[in-house]
């Protein structure tokens, strides 16, 4: 007998990360609904082309509106939609912002996560839920790298309220015998990525100086590393986890640290142009606190799921940078 398609929901489809996973999952015969919210505006850029395509969309693809704030509406949907997996994506993604918001970004990436959890604990039919956990509950890492015994020391609201979601993941596993994964993921970047983080900063700045849109960029700091994957290859880690017999957290890392520096020395130079002339530094991106050492283990996956990243550090920036010539030249 032929197999069912299989039925995800994902929330945080029009961010980076949910058009990248929904590609993956069309591709794989899945029926895919999304959560989105009312915006002013209709245009959901990342998505579009999937959500414009009439051979996908109301066919395949399926738009639901809803809010992470909005827990009748979620469970509405649920309802209707009887996802068999749930990738839970969605929320306040910027580190820096959670400093000035943090009491909506606490809401959106911690109580919306037990809000979501308690209505997969009410589904009659079996459901699997990702949870979108990051390296910032580490934050002042005891340990580099870290592993998913590392314990979590966040040093931002963002970190905290992602501390807390991961937890009470692992509590509604225990307890309720849930498939409940935690996805730790580190930075990871490609043209997709929102225009106030610093790489898609960086790969926008470079290449609108060599077009002659911008004179300069201004950034923070410029010695802060990171662990720097592409989007593409961890939402595959995602897919990966839920696929798995049994339910677990998991790091997801390249392992290896850039500075912000390298990142710009390295986008500058696909444009030919030396960075120093361009670059200028502005304390008023500093943060409060900054995490240190961030670097991830991501032993477990590549043994346990057999994942591992195919993009270098190079080919990203690469990447982000010819993408933005390539909308500037269009
Ligand atoms: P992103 O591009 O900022 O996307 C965030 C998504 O959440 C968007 O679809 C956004 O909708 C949606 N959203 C925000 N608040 C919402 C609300 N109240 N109700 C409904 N939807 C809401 O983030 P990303 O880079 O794809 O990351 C995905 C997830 O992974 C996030 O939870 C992030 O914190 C986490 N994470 C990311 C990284 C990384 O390096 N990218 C690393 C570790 C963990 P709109 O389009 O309407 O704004
Ligand atoms: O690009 P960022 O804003 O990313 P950050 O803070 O590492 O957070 C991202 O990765 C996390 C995973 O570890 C996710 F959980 C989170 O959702 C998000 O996707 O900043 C990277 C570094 C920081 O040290 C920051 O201080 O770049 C430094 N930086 C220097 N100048 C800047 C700037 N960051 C931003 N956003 N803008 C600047 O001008």
């Amino acid at each position: 007998m032929a197999e069912q398609p299989k039925t995800a929901l994902i929330t945080g489809i029009t961010g980076q990360d949910g058009s990248y996973l929904t590609e993956l999952l069309l591709a794989k015969g899945y029926t895919v609904h999304g959560v989105v919210r009312r915006t002013s505006n209709l245009v959901r850029s990342r998505i579009e082309h999937l959500s414009s395509d009439p051979q996908i969309y109301g066919r395949r693809l399926f738009l639901n509106y809803g809010d992470l704030t909005d827990g009748t509406t979620l469970r509405r949907i649920f309802a209707q939609v009887q996802p068999g997996e749930v990738y839970h994506l969605a929320g306040q993604s910027h580190v820096g912002l959670s400093f000035e918001i943090p009491e909506s970004t606490s809401e959106e990436v911690g109580m919306a996560t037990l809000r979501l959890l308690e209505i997969c604990r009410d589904q009659k039919q079996p459901v699997k839920f990702y949870h979108a956990s990051s390296s910032e509950i580490f934050g002042n890492a005891s340990e580099s790298p870290q592993t998913e015994e590392t314990p979590f020391r966040p040093t931002s609201p963002y970190g905290c309220a992602k501390a807390f979601a991961t937890q009470l993941a692992g509590v509604y596993r225990e307890a309720y015998g849930l498939f409940v994964c935690n996805g730790i993921l580190y930075n990871h970047e490609s043209p997709r990525r929102g225009e106030n983080f610093v790489t898609r900063k960086i790969a926008r700045a470079a290449a609108r100086i060599a077009r002659g849109l911008q004179s300069e960029v201004i950034l923070g700091s410029l010695e802060s590393r990171r662990d720097w994957g592409h989007a593409r290859d961890y939402v595959a880690a995602m897919w990966l986890m839920m696929q798995h017999e049994s339910p677990d957290d998991y790091v997801v890392a390249t392992g290896v640290t850039h500075s912000v520096r390298d990142f710009v020395a390295t986008a500058f130079a696909a444009v030919d142009l030396p960075w120093e002339q361009y670059v200028k530094r502005d304390p008023a991106f500093d943060r409060p606190v900054e995490p240190v050492r961030l670097v991830g283990s991501s032993a477990k996956v590549r043994e346990t799921l057999g994942w591992q990243p195919q993009t270098a550090f190079a080919d990203l920036v690469r990447e982000m940078v010819e993408a933005e010539l390539a909308v500037i030249d269009a």
